[in-house]
């Protein structure tokens, strides 16, 4: 299948998901193949197995099962809700659907991301350092669609307390742990949010935009992405993988997608199939994207990463930060002060669960508990000291 342009008639839903068909089941059949999905495992010294961190390794990717709990889920589930119901009518509106004041005004910038129905809002554009350069298949929206879709919303840490306590999550930051050191620092949050029938596309691209002529680059040093699972994701709604990419530099996606006779149906990818609750770790490097959600299903991803703190120091604002914005210490320092503070938000509220105790800010859990202090100075405006690299 190639991609629309001004000559062909425009594509409907309806044969978009019926184009997507052969490919969604061959995918998830390769998926299945992979060895690289199952509930979390620790040593006992309370460190990630290492038969997970080498097939993270190895793949470029981890799906666990189950890893946060349905009452967890629940909550969140609750949090976008309330978002998506009192969301602006569109980029820039004042009001929420009902006539009320939108939420996010108040905010140092909104939190929401509008697009077209079942558009490509960044592929084949400049935008976020032009790492997206193919536009997806771009569906005819059904004529009753709202004009814009929510497809973004950010800054969960403070539009959502769920969204918080989520960020203090102990198996989370053991993992994040695991992967990219004891001294892991945060980069920042997305909730990526397909609606059924509207969701629009997220074209092919890789994350990091910093370090790929760097001396010392590794696969690891763009770090990873989680994505928490509010909904299935199904071969039609999930995003999409091509395991190994991470090892692999820089990737041509151009000439990639062209060499597939312009499709945007990659050969070797995978989709990241999950059930609510299940939590997916992808390497930042790994070539990614997600199709037009033509399908019945809705999916919400709250997605968050985190970096080794050698890639982040030192390095200059880069995609949602300015480039004179510089990652010094204290920019560090304030941005992974959210973590105590989640983690105190989390142990509040789950007195009995094990609390994760964040390696740079040993010590001075007291100083940054859940309060209405270090709501004002940490936890409030904190997306502007996202690590974006
Ligand atoms: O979940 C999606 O559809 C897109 C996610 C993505 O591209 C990312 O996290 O970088």
């Amino acid at each position: 299948m190639t991609n629309n342009s001004v000559d062909t008639p425009a594509l409907t839903a309806l044969d978009h998901a019926a184009g997507l068909a052969t490919y969604a089941a061959a995918g998830s059949v390769r998926a299945q193949g992979l060895n690289n999905r199952g509930p979390v495992r620790f040593t006992d010294a309370g460190e990630l197995h290492p038969d997970i961190l080498a097939a993270y390794w190895r793949h470029g990717f981890y799906v666990f099962e189950g890893l946060i709990h349905a009452e967890e889920i629940s909550e969140l589930r609750d949090g976008v809700d309330h978002l998506l119901q009192r969301a602006p009518t569109g980029q820039g509106a004042l009001h929420d659907a009902q006539g009320r004041p939108a939420f996010g005004q108040n905010m140092a910038r909104s939190p929401y991301v509008f697009i077209k129905p079942l558009s490509d809002p960044f592929g084949g554009t400049r935008a976020l350092g032009g790492r997206h350069p193919t536009k997806m298949l771009q569906p005819e929206p059904d004529q009753r669609s709202p004009a814009e879709t929510v497809h973004i919303l950010s800054a969960m840490c403070e539009t959502m307390e769920a969204g918080l306590r989520l960020y203090g999550h102990p198996h989370l930051m053991a993992i994040a742990a695991g992967i990219n050191g004891e001294d892991f620092v945060p980069y920042n949050d997305a909730t990526f949010v397909k609606q059924a029938g509207l969701g629009g596309s997220v074209s092919w691209h890789q994350d990091g935009v910093t370090h790929w002529d760097s001396d010392n680059w590794d696969e690891g040093i763009h770090g990873f992405n989680f994505q928490v699972q509010l909904f299935e994701c199904t071969p039609q709604n999930s995003l999409w993988v091509v395991p190994g990419t991470h090892k692999l530099g820089r990737i041509d996606i151009k000439a990639l997608v062209a060499a597939n006779q312009g499709s945007e149906q990659l050969p070797d990818a995978v989709p990241l199939e999950c059930q609510p609750g299940d939590v997916t770790v992808v390497n930042r490097q790994m070539l990614h994207g997600s199709f037009a959600n033509t399908s019945a299903q809705t999916r919400v991803s709250l997605t968050f990463g985190f970096h080794r703190r050698s890639s982040v120091l030192g390095a200059s604002g880069a995609l949602g930060q300015d480039a004179s914005e510089v990652y010094d210490e204290e920019r560090i320092y304030w941005r992974s002060a959210l973590l105590p503070v989640a983690a105190d938000a989390r142990a509040q509220h789950y007195p009995n669960e094990e609390r994760y105790l964040y390696q740079p800010f040993a010590g001075k859990e007291a100083e940054f508990r859940y309060n209405a202090n270090n709501i004002k100075r940490v936890v409030r405006n904190y997306y502007l000291r996202d690590l974006s690299i």
